[in-house]
């Protein structure tokens, strides 16, 4: 689990990059997509599959819409994200392994936008904190 250190380095890393929470989203999902195409067959009622179109972009605000609100949630992110848990393991049927391989993608865009920011430090605290909403939000699957 996360330190109360670690804690408020997460609170104060995401509170200082939310002005480019969109361009994160929207990046990271372009990623997932580029990178591990097999992730796309949960998004293949989409009319635009395309890594920069509407549709993404609109889900990575949406995925970062989550992330900010399990931020808000830190102290019991497993109560907290229980409704986007339910969402993801009964309705979306998204495989876990997924949440490792979006989280992947988003610190290598907070490595690529934030690359004087995203400190060591930083980098641990949030590679935990995306591992515990991972774990979260696969609550529901066991
Ligand atoms: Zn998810 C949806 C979040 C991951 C898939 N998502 C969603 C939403 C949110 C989220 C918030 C919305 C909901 C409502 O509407 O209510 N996610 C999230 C997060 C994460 C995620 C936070 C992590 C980090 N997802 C994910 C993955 C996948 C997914 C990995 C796969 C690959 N999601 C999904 C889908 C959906 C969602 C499919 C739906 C969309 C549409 O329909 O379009």
């Amino acid at each position: 689990s996360l330190s109360a250190k670690e804690k408020v380095i997460v609170k104060d890393f995401f509170a200082k990059v939310s002005s480019r929470s969109d361009e994160i989203g929207a990046e990271a999902l372009a990623r997932l997509i580029v990178v591990y195409p097999q992730t796309k067959s949960y998004f293949a009622h989409w009319k635009d599959l395309s890594p920069n179109g509407a549709p993404a972009r609109k889900q990575g605000i949406t995925v970062m819409g989550g992330l900010y609100e399990a931020v808000s949630k830190i102290d019991d992110m497993a109560g907290g994200l229980l409704t986007l848990s339910e969402l993801h393991a009964f309705v979306l049927r998204v495989d876990p392994v997924n949440f490792k391989i979006l989280s992947h993608c988003i610190m290598v865009v907070l490595s690529m936008l934030f690359a004087e920011e995203f400190t060591p430090q930083i980098h641990v605290a949030v590679d935990k904190f995306l591992a515990l909403v991972a774990l979260a939000l696969s609550e529901k699957y066991r």
